[in-house]
């Protein structure tokens, strides 16, 4: 209770209790990356993101989870909504029946073509790092990110991810910081605050910027096997380029299973799902789909969502493909070693 009597309203992260000094400089950081591109600024602010979290000072979430608004069965398509269309119950309603909301178009296209240039830069910094090229003004654009006095847990996959065309978005502070302004202003914190309950945190391993070649990895999977199944999460998945045809977009099985699709957890940190499973899936009705992508557009999708990145033959794809995806989190279902990060 406050002194009015009042129980604390938790609904934004401004109600945060105890972290008053550092939710300050977090503001007073980001209008000196904003303005001057500080660079030093930029990266102190992924610490203090880290620091608010780790001090557990997070609202409880609502009790009841998924939310459901409504007792319709879900179709075997994508539901598809325009950016004008998109609502809280919206979202919900498709999610809760089938794990997915496409919205096209929802990223405005000066942000995506920042963030692009943003993520060539970065992956340009890792390699001249790679290279040996010690230029301060690089860490602007790739800088790991370690928190203060802990060991770097993330070294291999980050090592395993950067061979790959990705980037943790926390290990570019100047992109972090411009995707944080870009949410901002398409109002996706106040949708989410909405969805969750409670403002959701990110991750530093789960917000990545990618350049995905026509030889990359691919593998059906579900999050929740990698999660758990108490944590509340969605995630935000942009096409920052065409993708579908000439570059590989992703498969999903627009379905919502309500857990996981197979019984027998694989070892971690492997999380594939076999194209048997995917079979029966569409036998029984729902069948994979493998959407044409436009720069901009945003697919919403929960930890059940059956997805890869798209398969089918290297020779069929010609071109590289931008995207970025990005998990939300329900701050206190998320286990620590994700490194969550206050936004
Ligand atoms: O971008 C991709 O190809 C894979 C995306 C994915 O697995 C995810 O966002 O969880």
């Amino acid at each position: 209770m406050d002194s009015s009597g009042k129980p604390p309203s938790f609904a934004t992260g401004d109600s945060l209790r105890g972290v008053d000094s550092e939710l300050r400089l977090i503001t007073e950081l980001s209008d000196a990356v904003r303005k001057n591109g500080d660079a030093k600024a930029a990266a102190e602010l992924i610490h203090l993101r880290h620091k608010v979290c780790l001090t557990g000072q997070h609202p409880p979430p609502p009790e009841h989870w998924p939310p459901t608004v409504s007792t319709n069965v879900g179709g075997t398509e994508i539901p598809t909504v325009s950016p004008g269309e998109l609502t809280v119950e919206v979202l919900k309603d498709a999610i809760s029946r089938q794990s997915c909301l496409l919205v096209p178009g929802l990223m405005p296209e000066r942000d995506v073509d920042d963030i692009v240039a943003g993520i060539d830069r970065a992956l340009d910094a890792i390699a001249r790092r790679k290279a040996g090229d010690t230029d301060p003004s690089l860490e602007s654009w790739f800088l790991p990110y370690v928190p203060e006095g802990a060991k770097d847990a993330y070294a291999e996959v980050r090592h395993w991810a950067n061979m790959c065309g990705t980037v943790f978005a926390a290990d570019s502070p100047q992109n972090f910081q411009r995707f944080v302004d870009t949410c901002n202003s398409m109002g996706v914190f106040d949708l989410l605050t909405e969805y969750f309950g409670v403002r959701p945190v990110m991750s530093v391993p789960k917000t990545t910027l990618k350049r995905v070649t026509p030889d990359t990895p691919i593998g059906w999977h579900q999050d929740i096997r990698a999660y758990g199944e108490n944590t509340r999460a969605l995630n935000m998945w942009v096409a920052l380029s065409p993708c579908g045809k000439d570059a590989r977009g992703l498969g999903v099985v627009p379905i919502n299973p309500g857990g996981p699709v197979e019984d027998t957890p694989p070892p971690p940190p492997l999380v594939p799902i076999s194209d048997e499973t995917i079979s029966r899936l569409a036998v029984e009705g729902t069948p994979a789909h493998e959407p044409l992508f436009e720069k901009g557009d945003v697919l919403f999708f929960d930890t059940v969502l059956p997805h890869t990145t798209q398969q089918g033959d290297i020779a069929k794809f010609t071109k590289n493909r931008y995207a970025m995806e990005c998990w939300f989190f329900s701050p206190t279902t998320l286990e620590d070693i994700w490194l969550p990060l206050h936004v």
